[in-house]
């Protein structure tokens, strides 16, 4: 439970906890060691490394260059069963509720669990919510899974409570990576009413006003992965940082 703990820790002393996602395929190993320490410096809480596909076979090294250029944890964000390792701190587990897919809802997860436990790292369950974004996204395509439409906040609201009875103690409302849209603020909104475990939301996300904006509607965590994918918006993870941090002062 320590990285579990650690996110709710962060979001009772910042309000709201800032994850940066990064995709092994969508970064050279050349900038990783900068891009890392970078966003520790602009107040990133924690990274989520992996990606719905996986293009190259340097998962291992890539988290193990993480580790050694930050002090944040490193959170694998499975794409597959092959995505386990032990060089990370916490895994989420995740299940596509949202979905009416076997191999999503519970499958991958019998494979895995078997990897996890060797592995030692921390399994955090976690009922992953697809929400309609504009067009199909490679999460939805992968997983076979259909989303929730985005006008029917009250299905994601029964869909997310569910996921809470069966004792998952994170909710992550997804956009999808690269989203057109992100997800509603009313859908937002009407999750964090009713449940009580923290919600995060992610896809889709290109400013800082928008991450605030989520934290404002009930967002208790925040992830970007796209957006800082092109080094020119680096400079704008502080400002992210800072918005989604609403307990704390803003720096100038
Ligand atoms: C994807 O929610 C994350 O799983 C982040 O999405 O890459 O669009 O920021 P973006």
């Amino acid at each position: 439970m320590k990285i579990y703990n650690y996110l709710l820790n962060t979001i009772s002393t910042k309000g709201a906890a800032y994850l940066i996602l990064i995709d092994p395929d969508k970064i050279s190993h050349d900038k990783l060691p900068v891009f890392v320490k970078h966003c520790q410096k602009s107040g990133v809480d924690a990274f989520l490394l992996g990606g719905s596909l996986m293009m190259n076979d340097r998962f291992e090294d890539f988290i193990l260059t993480v580790k050694k250029n930050c002090t944040i944890p490193t959170i694998i964000f499975p794409g597959g069963v092959n995505q386990v390792s032990p060089n990370a701190d916490a895994i989420l587990y995740l299940s596509v509720v949202s979905g009416r897919n076997p191999e999503h809802l519970i499958g991958k997860h019998v494979l895995a669990a078997p990897f996890v436990k060797q592995a030692g790292i921390e399994p955090i369950s976690t009922g992953y919510i697809l929400i309609e974004s504009g067009l199909v996204t490679t999460v939805q395509y992968v997983s076979g899974s259909q989303p929730i439409p985005r006008n029917k906040p009250e299905i994601a609201a029964a869909t997310a409570l569910a996921a809470e009875y069966l004792g998952m103690r994170l909710i992550y409302l997804e956009a999808g990576s690269g989203a057109h849209q992100t997800v509603p603020n009313e859908m937002v909104q009407a999750v964090s009413n009713y449940c009580s475990v923290p919600l995060v939301v992610g896809g889709g996300i290109r400013n800082a006003a928008e991450a605030g904006e989520k934290v404002r509607c009930g967002a208790k965590i925040i992830v970007t992965g796209n957006y800082f994918e092109d080094e020119n918006n680096w400079d704008q993870i502080k400002e992210f940082a800072e918005a989604v941090h609403v307990k704390l002062p803003v720096t100038v």
